[in-house]
């Protein structure tokens, strides 16, 4: 390597082994000019290319060498310090026995990554936020990244947020945070890092490429959960729709940073393999999944129409993710539909017939929830299953109150509802676990946003809901019949 009196310029070395709790197998030995030990820069180089040495040459006026400044990486972090610095020694006394150390470094650090191997199941991810955004809003971001990234099993062992004035457009992240991040990623073991923000191609591929670890944005976890959580066929189809349709414009680098891309977190995702193919096959392959989606949802839209025929009003439930809406529809027509404490644990809508108290047969159906943010690839492939809100009567809008966010959550789902041109559905606000909230709080929030407290879990707090779920649907059916509106709603029953 040839550099000036500033900086060396490391050549590309990717094609040296890195991984697996293991050092790069390679020392870098170089000149300082000027006397100096070793630099902010040499520390950096050696952590971000995992070298097994960094050693820095100072001579004297004749060119002769003087010293030798040497430092290796540590396995485990000392006093904030990722790195040992040695003593400098003189250049007649280099003795040192250097394939010792980095042997013993070596089985340090593989000792500690099977150590962590052993303990985990759950893939291990730093989590990482650039933001401009006022503090506590990154945050609550974060947070909502946390649950995000455990939904899909993966666990979180740190977590990163930088505010900056301007974002960098190739690393997003400041050159000196990346290094932090990867000496972060190795102690903790972690394989993974997860951006709040939307990572374009380029980016994704810089980062990986620096960092040597898998790098994942929010949509593309959000695309991971979906992708487990998928149960139907007509599921399925729609999001490995919503990924081929993400990586898509994606595809267009090789080499590590797109195999890693498309592995997705621990292969799973549209898997390294089919990915494989060129642009192309992904459009034919888009092509042929979205014919077999339209024939499931001509299927489905004649069982809709079998099911408007017959004229039952339809009640849909509707919120963010988690809120309990499953556990609502469970609690209301004694089912057993998957309710659980994870995102997204509904995909598939799902449907109930159920007599209210008074009178009236209803349809009741749980949804998938929403989410900030929710990736535009999954909006276009559950179009379909969104779209059968439409033929909701009234929409039982499900808000948790004991969530920090709720109002952020309240919000989002509004303005989804206005984005799928929902929002002419009469809505009524159910305001849900009410059991982890003070009394106090609940009459508050049930005042200012006009809404009926329940606990999902608690058939005794429902009377009140179920009360007002009635008088909507007369209400309705009066309005239905004098205005003769396009849906029936039985008027028997
Ligand atoms: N304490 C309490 N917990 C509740 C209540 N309602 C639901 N939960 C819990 O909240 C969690 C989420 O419930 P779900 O019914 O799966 O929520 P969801 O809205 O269907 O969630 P997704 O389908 O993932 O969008 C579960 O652990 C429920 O047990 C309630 O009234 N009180
Ligand atoms: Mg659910």
């Amino acid at each position: 390597m040839v550099g000036n009196h500033q900086r060396i310029v490391i050549p590309n070395l990717e094609k040296y082994r890195s991984g697996g709790g293991r050092l790069k197998g390679l020392r870098c030995v170089h000149t300082h000019l000027q006397h100096e030990p070793l630099t902010q820069d040499d520390l950096m180089d050696l952590a971000l290319l995992n070298l097994d040495l960094i050693a820095a040459v100072t001579m004297d006026e004749h060119g002769r060498p003087q010293q030798i400044h040497a430092a290796h990486l540590l396995p485990e972090g000392r006093n904030g310090e990722n790195w040992e610095i040695l003593a400098p020694l003189g250049s007649g006394q280099l003795d040192m026995d250097c394939q010792g150390l980095i042997r013993s470094l070596e089985s340090e650090f593989a000792r500690k990554a099977r150590a962590l191997k052993v303990k985990r199941k759950w893939e291990r991810a730093v989590l990482v936020s650039v933001t401009t955004a006022p503090k506590d809003v990154a945050q609550d971001s974060m947070a909502e990244l946390t649950e995000l990234a455990e939904s899909s099993r993966i666990a979180v062992v740190d977590t990163l947020i930088q505010h900056r004035h301007r974002i960098d457009p190739r690393f997003l992240v400041g050159e000196g945070k990346i290094s932090e991040l990867v000496i972060l990623a190795l102690q903790r073991g972690a394989d993974l890092l997860i951006f709040d923000q939307e990572l374009n191609p380029s980016q994704v591929r810089s980062i990986t490429e620096l960092t040597e670890l898998k790098v994942i944005d929010r949509t593309q976890l959000i695309l991971d959960i979906f992708a487990q959580r998928a149960q139907s066929r007509e599921g399925r189809i729609q999001v490995e729709l919503a990924q081929l349709k993400y990586l898509l414009p994606r595809l267009t680098g090789k080499g590590t940073a797109m195999s890693r891309l498309t592995g997705g977190i621990g292969g799973r995702g549209p898997g390294e393999t089919k990915l494989e193919v060129d642009r192309r096959r992904v459009r034919d392959r888009i092509a042929h999944l979205e014919k077999s989606l339209a024939s499931i949802q001509r299927q489905r839209a004649q069982r809709r129409a079998k099911r408007n025929k017959k004229g039952l009003p339809v009640i849909s439930i509707i919120g963010y993710t988690n809120v309990g809406k499953s556990t609502l529809l469970n609690t209301l027509t004694r089912s057993s539909v998957l309710a659980e404490r994870r995102l997204f644990a509904t995909l598939d809508p799902t449907s109930r017939k159920k007599r209210l108290p008074k009178e009236a047969e209803v349809i009741i159906t749980d949804t998938v929830g929403f989410i900030r943010q929710l990736p535009q690839e999954l909006i276009t492939a559950f179009r379909a299953t969104l779209e059968e809100l439409e033929d909701a009567h009234l929409l039982l809008h499900v808000i948790d109150i004991s969530h920090p966010r709720c109002l952020h959550q309240i919000q989002c789902v509004e303005r989804i509802l206005e984005e799928l041109r929902l929002e002419r559905i009469p809505v009524l606000r159910v305001l849900n676990k009410q059991d982890l909230v003070g009394p106090k709080t609940v009459r508050t929030l049930a005042r200012r946003w006009d809404g009926v407290p329940i606990s999902a879990n608690d058939e005794h707090t429902l009377a009140p809901l179920l009360e007002r779920i009635e008088s909507h649907i007369s209400r309705l059916r009066k309005h239905a019949a004098y205005a003769g509106a396009a849906k029936p709603i039985a008027v028997s029953a």
